[in-house]
């Protein structure tokens, strides 16, 4: 055939295009940078423009989007979408029911061996139907009601990940089921351009609640050049129809193979999914993923278990429109409805006015949540939250639940806009925000008893001096009743003083004076950054303390010297010096002091270096002779930075009794691994850094 016909460059094209496609959006490995594949791209489209006869459905031309339709079109599945039922039981025991279950129906008893499961993630999408004739995709349709769904072909092919053309060996008849989602960077990165897009008065934008949301939005436009504008990605998970056996199709065991071969053939198929035994195995798996939904780059809300054989599959058949042989066990939900009671105003440590809304109480990420942050006067006026409001509100992981929107349709009309108070609600000094800050701040200073309690509860902190037994409650009474006004205040506190409060029996109060007393022994960064100076967290309190070895350097340190240590810029060195130069901020730390609060002074270690300066260290599992607490702080004594997640720069992992994925995960990256005693030996042969 002669290479240069316009027919054999556009079949030439379509080829190079979809491999590099693949390459791009399922296997996030581009072999080619995105000019290349633009200049082919553009080649391909002038091609078919001077050719119409040459454009095929499966070009990538086509995955920008035709012309509008006016509805879609309903059409029947050739294998009905079925739903899958859900485990009642959310905790893990859940995942031991489904076992159980299925053990008893297959006829197995105490002695059988376990049965084997494929374990997948629950994706928080559309679930979708791809049709593939003759290796082209012919057809994408919604679930609908399981019988019937809708045809979405044309928005369908505008995602990038979903192959418009299979491979030879792909059977001829082949229909994919999966889900469309919305990857959670995308859905941010959408909802900027709809707000820059609303901001420049154009009509009909909104932004969208979630990626969910958006995704649907999407999936049902019927202009699909608007489709292909937003982001769409797709997972594989199960089968529809095929070519039967009888033609020379292709026979699977296992739904594992299926789902091996379904990547082979080009569909993304979620990395997390495993090949698990018995209920043991569905319980870890049901916990790792728990573990790691947050960190996730899209929402999920549980997770599939399935028995793997597709023989067992059969026997066990279906009950109404469900399968027997699977289960989704979800988490709890992270975002629910609720109203809003109350906006109220709360001060801050540095007298930040954090606007909060009082929520009826409502059960969401797993916990019972009656107050949601609305951050700040421009959050609060982006999002118009008023009193009334039915909201969305969302808590994932430990993360402080916030009103992701109001559901605008049931506000009441009369509902009142909500403003920043312009005096502090505690202690009615004037409220200022600064040019270029987000936040406006009480001016009443320690002044103002909110400051006070909080800078107060800061101190205490577990992670500052740590004071057991002083919660907020004890705080809000010691500082209302003037007990307390400053830090050293704490140090004064006797018996008396602490019994006389309410519900302070005199065995509590005797628990809280020891708390005090054992903070007097405490460590120079702990100290620092219990001070409170605003910008300095934890870490950079570290980083003074080893920059510069003693309280005394870091007070008398000048701008210049602050800026020498790493993590500390402009806005960091002139807020330790503001601090430090006020007079009462350097008698509170005296009279600390005086009360007998002490550390360890150390040596300046600005440009030398420790024995692991430079390296990366990252704990998982528990230690048996130490908290994981003390293990961090001993390696940061040694220079080294601990870290949550394992990479390639990790220098190495200590893993303790019951290390899970990141043990893996340096194994497979080739991390060094310490065990306990591997650990214990390297403190020892740096005693003399940790004494
Ligand atoms: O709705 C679903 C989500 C995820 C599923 C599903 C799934 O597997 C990961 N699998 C099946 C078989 C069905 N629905 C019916």
């Amino acid at each position: 055939m002669d290479p240069q016909t316009p027919a054999t460059r556009a079949l030439a094209l379509r080829e190079l295009l979809n491999t590099y496609g693949h390459q791009y959006y399922v296997l996030d490995a581009p072999s080619v940078p995105d000019a290349e594949y633009d200049r082919l791209f553009r080649e391909l489209q002038l091609l078919e423009a001077a050719h119409p006869e040459l454009l095929t459905t499966d070009s990538p031309t086509q995955r920008v989007g035709g012309k509008p339709l006016d509805v879609f079109t309903s059409v029947r599945h050739a294998i009905p979408m079925l739903s899958i039922r859900s485990e009642t039981d959310t905790t893990a025991s859940g995942a031991e029911h489904f076992d159980e279950r299925i053990r008893k129906e297959l006829g197995l008893d105490i002695s059988d061996e376990l049965v084997e499961y494929v374990a997948e993630l629950k994706f928080d999408g559309l679930a979708m139907s791809l049709r593939y004739e003759d290796h082209v995709l012919v057809q994408a349709a919604t679930r609908g009601d399981g019988e019937w769904g809708e045809d979405v072909t044309q928005n369908i092919r505008t995602i990038g990940q979903i192959p418009l053309r299979l491979p030879a060996d792909a059977p001829k008849l082949l229909e994919v089921r999966g889900e469309v989602y919305m990857a959670r960077a995308d859905f941010e990165a959408l909802n900027d351009r709809q707000r820059t897009r609303i901001a420049a008065g154009e009509k009909n934008e909104k932004t969208f609640v979630n990626p969910r949301n958006a995704a649907a939005g999407a999936v049902r436009q019927l202009d699909s050049t608007i489709a292909a504008q937003r982001p769409l990605s797709f997972f594989a998970y199960g089968l529809g129809d095929i070519t039967p056996q009888s033609e020379g199709g292709i026979v699977f065991s296992s739904h594992f193979d299926f789902l091996l071969q379904l990547k082979k053939w080009g569909f993304p198929v979620a990395k997390q999914t495993q090949c698990v035994k018995g209920a043991a195995g569905l319980v870890q798996f049901h916990q790792a993923i728990a573990q790691e939904r947050d960190g996730l780059p899209f929402d999920i809300d549980g997770v599939v278990y399935k028995v793997n054989s597709l023989e067992a599959q059969q026997r066990l058949g279906f009950v109404t429109r469900e399968p027997r042989w699977a289960v989704a066990h979800k988490y709890p939900a992270q975002e629910e409805l609720t109203t809003v009671q109350a906006i109220e105003v709360q001060v801050g440590r540095t007298g930040k006015l954090t606007p909060v809304a009082k929520l009826a109480p409502v059960f969401v990420g797993g916990v019972t949540v009656t107050n949601a942050t609305l951050h700040n006067e421009d959050e609060a006026r982006r999002k118009d939250v008023r009193v009334g409001d039915t909201v969305i509100v969302r808590r994932a992981g430990d993360v402080i639940p916030e009103v992701v929107s109001v559901v605008f349709e049931k506000r009441m009309q009369d509902a009142q806009l909500f403003t920043m108070p312009s005096h502090c609600p505690v202690c009615s000094s004037l409220a200022v925000r600064e040019e270029g800050e987000a936040d406006y701040r009480c001016t009443g200073g320690l002044f103002c008893s909110a400051q006070r309690k909080q800078a107060v509860l800061h101190f205490a902190h577990r992670r500052a001096v740590e004071i057991e037994d002083l919660g907020d409650k004890l705080v809000e009474q010691l500082v209302d009743a003037g007990i307390v006004n400053t830090l050293p205040d704490l140090y004064k506190l006797g018996l008396t003083a602490l019994s006389q409060l309410d519900r302070m029996a005199e065995k509590s109060a005797a628990n809280v004076l020891a708390g005090i007393e054992k903070s007097k022994s405490t460590t120079l960064p702990k100290f620092l950054f219990g001070l409170g100076i605003r910008h300095v967290g934890e870490a950079t309190a570290k980083e003074l303390s080893r920059h510069f070895g003693t309280l005394d350097a870091i007070m008398d340190a000048t701008l210049d010297q602050l800026l020498q240590v790493s993590d500390v810029g402009p806005t960091v060195a002139q807020s330790i010096r503001t601090f430090f130069d006020q007079a009462h901020n350097r008698e509170v730390v005296e009279q600390l002091k005086a009360c007998g609060v002490h550390w360890k002074e150390g040596v300046a270690s600005a440009g030398a270096s420790l024995p692991l300066t430079g390296q990366t260290f990252v704990l998982t599992g528990t230690l048996q002779t130490m908290g994981r607490d003390e293990a961090q702080a001993k390696l940061e004594m040694l220079g080294a930075k601990v870290s949550g997640s394992v990479s390639k720069k990790t220098h190495a992992v200590v893993a303790g009794a019951e290390a899970g994925s990141k043990l893996e995960k340096a194994q497979s990256l080739g991390v060094t691994v310490l065990d306990e005693s591997a650990f214990q030996e390297l403190l020892a042969s740096h005693a003399s850094y940790l004494n």
